[in-house]
């Protein structure tokens, strides 16, 4: 039996002095209970009511190693111990040089160098502006203009809603978002893809607006075109088959630096390291966070290919080359934290198994196909999502009565929108996967 009285009502709870960020904070507040979480082992999270709930998002996509990884807490233990803090600006720590070497070498050949912040938010930002700056240090200042994607995420700094493209994100902060922006068209087309397992076949052509867009400006007005290879927070958007390839070869052929916002596709996620191995598209930056140090400290950043460097490496070399960086930047405990996972994930061999379990995760969903009020379903690695028809009148709703029954079923989905969202941790078993599915077919079969 649960204690229904237990950890949030002695002492009760007090929600009101917590903005909580993302959220429906009336409604949640109004039955916080089955929301708090009070501890996390392995794949499972444990309510403040004592329930167990498995984490289908890994976090948010985050911790794919499991909570409370042995080794990742021993070395961030360790590390607070040792050199808790150094400072970033001009100085640097061991841990911190041999991250950025593991990073490179686990990037596609030829990245070389790695810029480090704290978060997917300031890795978007910090390239836009590697971005700007490095046409500039090549004595091409004219090309400032950044080109985005229609319902792309690339977090909440003010570079990133500029670029990124949900309106819900933009709308709010219109003055806000900067000038000079453009946006490509989503890939995303349900007469010509629903259902389709991995890569739909159509679509590559999405990719020529890029050609307009080049046509319209010119392309020495153009600085960048930043994508998500799988757009995630989307709902699992998943590139068409031979897109990628054109954005690259377009963007070649003007000049146009390609930067890959790999927040949510590095490490693992789709199968390889990133989702430039996966597609088998080489882009010129590469943004990361979250999987890097499987959620437990915060870290972010962007690796380049060594000719933005090298660009910038120029003048007195007792100069500052680029005026950009943060207090945590490369933080000692996160460089910890981060080589622990790299460790774990080869010496777990995550990778292969992600790629192991994606059909078992790709045969589950798809049959969730004519279940009430589905409307589409898409994966590919370890990735999905339910698309639902919205309830009448009441948008948002299904999605969230969807949650709300799977959490009764031991399940923490991903709710936004009409989207219900997977991505199970890659130490989650095949009888784990289908239980997960089973228990969402339960729940979209109650929320009607
Ligand atoms: N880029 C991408 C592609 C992301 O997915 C960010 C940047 C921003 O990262 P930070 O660390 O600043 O939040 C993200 C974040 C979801 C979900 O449920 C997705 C994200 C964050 C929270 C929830 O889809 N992506």
């Amino acid at each position: 039996m649960k204690d229904e009285t237990a950890a949030l009502t002695q002492p009760a709870l007090r929600t009101g002095a917590y903005w909580m960020p993302f959220t429906h904070n009336r409604y949640l507040k109004t039955n916080p209970r089955s929301r708090v979480l009070a501890r996390a082992e392995g794949a499972y999270y444990t309510t403040a009511e004592g329930a167990r709930l498995f984490d289908c998002l890994s976090g948010l996509w985050c911790c794919p190693l499991g909570h409370g990884h042995p080794k990742i807490a021993e070395a961030v233990a360790k590390q607070v111990k040792e050199l808790d803090y150094s400072p970033a600006f001009q100085m640097g720590h061991p841990k911190i040089f041999s991250l950025a070497e593991r990073l490179v070498e686990l990037a596609p050949a030829g990245m070389g160098q790695v810029f480090f912040g704290n978060s997917g938010s300031e890795a978007v930002d910090t390239a836009l502006k590697i971005a700007v700056a490095y046409h500039r240090m090549k004595g091409e200042a004219s090309r400032t203009r950044l080109i985005g994607r229609e319902r792309g995420y690339h977090g909440v700094g003010m570079g990133g809603i500029s670029v990124g493209g949900m309106s819900a994100n933009r709308k709010m902060f219109s003055p806000l978002i900067l000038q000079g922006v453009d946006h490509l068209p989503h890939t995303y087309n349900a007469a010509e893809m629903a259902f389709t397992r991995g890569q739909p076949k159509w679509g590559a052509h999405l990719a020529d607006d890029l050609e307009r867009l080049v046509a319209l400006h010119d392309a020495s007005t153009i600085a960048a075109v930043i994508v998500e290879p799988m757009q995630g927070s989307a709902g699992v958007l998943v590139p068409p088959l031979g897109y990628l390839e054109r954005l690259r070869k377009i963007c070649d052929k003007h000049g146009i630096l390609l930067i890959f916002d790999e927040v949510i596709t590095g490490f693992g996620r789709l199968g390889e390291a990133f989702g430039a191995q996966r597609f088998g598209v080489t882009p010129d930056m590469i943004c990361f966070a979250k999987i890097v140090t499987n959620g437990v400290i915060p870290m972010g950043g962007v690796i380049v290919k060594p000719a933005i460097y090298d660009a910038f490496m120029t003048g007195p070399d007792t100069a500052v080359e680029l005026f950009h960086g943060y207090t945590y930047s490369g933080h000692p405990v996160a460089a910890a934290a981060a080589h622990a996972t790299l460790d774990a994930l080869k010496e777990e061999d995550a990778f292969k198994r992600a790629r192991a379990l994606e059909p078992v995760l790709e045969q589950g969903m798809h049959s969730l196909k004519g279940e009430p009020g589905v409307a589409d379903i898409r994966n590919i690695g370890l990735a999905a999502a339910v698309e639902l028809e919205p309830l009448p009148g009441k948008p948002g709703v299904r999605a969230l009565k969807v949650f709300e029954r799977g959490e009764q079923e031991g399940m923490l989905f991903r709710f936004t929108g009409e989207t219900i969202a997977v991505a199970p941790p890659y130490i989650a078993t095949k009888a784990e996967i289908e239980t997960m599915i089973e228990k969402l077919r339960v729940a979209i079969r109650a929320a009607t």
